[in-house]
């Protein structure tokens, strides 16, 4: 019985020291919220892999919209701006910075499930392969 315990004090030991080495590291998040008919939101942030192994954000959920795409902006040759739909993710080495900005990648909140007003907080779920769900909190600015 002794012996059940002390193993099982061990073992959530290593757990924990591994969840202090790997991280996901989310910045300067800030949601836009369009006022036109397509009422949708875009959300700008930096996201850096302090994992010691690569990692991929795979989708993004929350409650607040119906929708949640990742998305990168593509410029054709002949300079028409498009929104792509990054199906696969996106991938970050071990160490790997990706900002999230307009006129680049971004996530893209479409469908509110009810009006959006200044000083609402969205909470949304990123939803890496390895490091799992991670919660972050977006407040609407006056900006918006
Ligand atoms: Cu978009």
């Amino acid at each position: 019985m002794l012996r059940a315990i002390f193993l099982s004090v061990a073992i959530s030991a290593v757990c924990f020291s591994e969840s202090v080495i790997a991280e996901i590291r989310v910045s300067d998040s800030l949601i836009k919220v369009s006022r036109g008919a397509g009422k949708a939101a875009a959300v700008f942030m930096t996201i850096k892999n302090d994992n010691d192994n690569p990692d991929r954000l795979m989708s993004v959920r929350t409650l607040v919209f119906k929708k949640a795409v990742l998305h990168d902006t593509i410029t054709s040759a002949d300079g028409v701006v498009k929104m792509k739909h990054l199906m696969m993710g996106i991938e970050f080495s071990k160490g790997e910075e990706v900002i999230f900005t307009s006129g680049g990648k971004h996530l893209m909140l479409m469908g509110p499930n009810k009006p959006i007003l200044t000083g609402d907080s969205v909470k949304i779920w990123l939803n890496f392969e390895n490091s799992g769900e991670i919660e972050i909190n977006l407040i609407v600015g006056q900006d918006n």
